[in-house]
């Protein structure tokens, strides 16, 4: 759905705002066409190995900086040992955008500078459990933005993995950030609700999601 009244952020937890079609469907489709690009190369699309023998059902593609678990990298250290594709300026300037209008704060994205995006596909059997994303050396928010299938994102609290949370229908366009006092909040996707794409934005099946975060790594030389 679009539209003013679509529009309205809704707060779900001090820092934390679900904006539910922020995207156009234009802009859904451009960025599903790209990540159709990403997910070929020069990095595959691949299912993250777990250090303790799991396999993610979802499968993920990074840009600016590769993440396994649990660092980032230059280099996709687990996955063929490729340079990532760039992070694109203009996926910086729709995080800074995307902050000023989730936070209704003109200077919401003032210095924000994002470097890595993790671009997971879901099929409908995917999920993600509950974690923090915390490997980054940055508090800034993180952006996050949905395509295709809706889900049912849980969004916790900054303790532990348990309840309190809650859960929130995410749909093709929606946007969440979680920043300030729920940068760290536990969060995951329990499930896909299949069914529920729009073919217009070129996913008929499956969910995209797309998180932009700031590392706040540099490259040091050596690094991978
Ligand atoms: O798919 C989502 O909505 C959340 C993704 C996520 O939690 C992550 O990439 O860390």
């Amino acid at each position: 759905m679009f539209g003013p009244a679509a529009r309205t952020p809704r707060e779900i937890a001090p820092g934390a705002v679900h904006l539910p079609g922020w995207l156009t469907p234009e802009q859904q489709r451009s960025l599903v066409e790209a990540c159709r690009r990403w997910a070929v190369g020069p990095v595959p699309i691949r299912h993250t190995r777990l250090p303790r023998g799991g396999v993610m059902s979802v499968r993920t593609v990074c840009l600016g900086w590769h993440w396994s678990p649990y660092r980032y990298t230059r280099t996709a250290v687990d996955a063929g040992g490729g340079r990532v594709a760039e992070f694109p300026g203009w996926m910086a300037d729709l995080g800074r955008r995307a902050l000023v209008d989730a936070y209704r704060d003109p200077a919401a994205g003032d210095g924000y500078t994002p470097d890595t995006a993790l671009i997971n596909f879901y099929d409908e059997q995917a999920t993600l459990g509950m974690h923090q994303d915390r490997d980054e050396r940055s508090d800034a928010p993180v952006v996050s933005l949905s395509i295709g299938d809706s889900c049912v994102f849980r969004f916790g609290n900054t303790e532990h993995r348990n309840r309190p949370w809650t859960d929130v229908e995410l749909a093709s366009g929606d946007l969440f950030v979680f920043g300030g006092p729920s940068r760290f909040a536990y969060h995951g996707v329990p499930r896909v609700l299949p069914g529920t794409a729009d073919p217009a934005t070129g996913l008929s099946r499956g969910r995209l999601n797309i998180t932009i975060r700031v590392t706040g790594l540099d490259d040091a030389p050596g690094a991978e």
